[in-house]
């Protein structure tokens, strides 16, 4: 089986994928491309939405990151078979990726004083807003967003640390322990741990 991924030298969106490939123990070929030499022509001009991630699996092939990690997730039995557990799951990514999409919206703010000012709405209201459901979901659950782990854990933890690098800061976690006790079992879990160990700083 050939399996491989393509997206930037960066978390991003990609992470998530990688963590879940990481602790399912499933080979692939990690392939980055520096984002500050992007668009690479021939990449962008091969992809069918002209973004990554990008996955390719014994001759098919998908974009669009949730798609993508719902999939090597149910390779790595991170999937619950039951439709309507898999449905809470797919809404408690879906309500991650609506947290990730305030900080696109900073990433994409070109003028400094708008920028530093959704930076600051982000920090004083955006995070608690999201962080503090996050919590209470995982609270429910005893610390994972399901009865057990499961991928919607690895989309919060990689998007937490792609929002990190994002914005150039740490999101506080201390109102939010269960978030960070899912945060550093998912950094220890086997598979995840030695790709970290060996993964080198990422920096925009
Ligand atoms: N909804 C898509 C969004 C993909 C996306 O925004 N990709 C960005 C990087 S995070 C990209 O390829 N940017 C470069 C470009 O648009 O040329 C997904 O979740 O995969």
């Amino acid at each position: 089986m050939s399996r491989k991924l393509q997206y930037f030298n960066l978390n991003g969106l990609a992470e998530p994928i990688r963590y879940i490939l990481y602790y399912g123990g499933i080979k692939f070929e990690d392939v980055r491309y520096e984002f500050k030499s992007w668009p690479i022509k021939t990449v962008k001009d091969a992809l069918p939405f002209g973004q990554l991630p990008w996955y390719e699996e014994n001759g098919r092939s998908l974009n669009q990151s949730l798609a993508i990690a719902r999939y090597v997730a149910s390779q790595a039995r991170l999937l619950p078979s039951d439709p309507w557990e898999q449905a809470v799951l797919d809404a408690a990514v879906f309500n991650i990726y609506d947290f990730w999409s305030k900080v696109v919206a900073f990433i994409k703010e070109e003028d400094p004083v708008k920028k530093q000012a959704m930076k600051s709405e982000l920090f004083s209201e955006t995070i608690d807003f999201y962080f503090s459901r996050f919590e209470k979901e995982l609270q429910k659950n005893n610390g994972h967003f399901w009865s057990k782990l499961s991928w919607a854990d690895f989309v919060l933890v990689g998007i937490l640390e792609s929002a990190n690098l994002s914005l150039g800061q740490e999101i506080d976690l201390k109102k939010y322990p269960t978030i960070k006790a899912l945060w550093a079992q998912v950094k220890s879990l086997p598979g995840v741990k030695e790709y970290v160990a060996v993964r080198k700083p990422y920096a925009l």
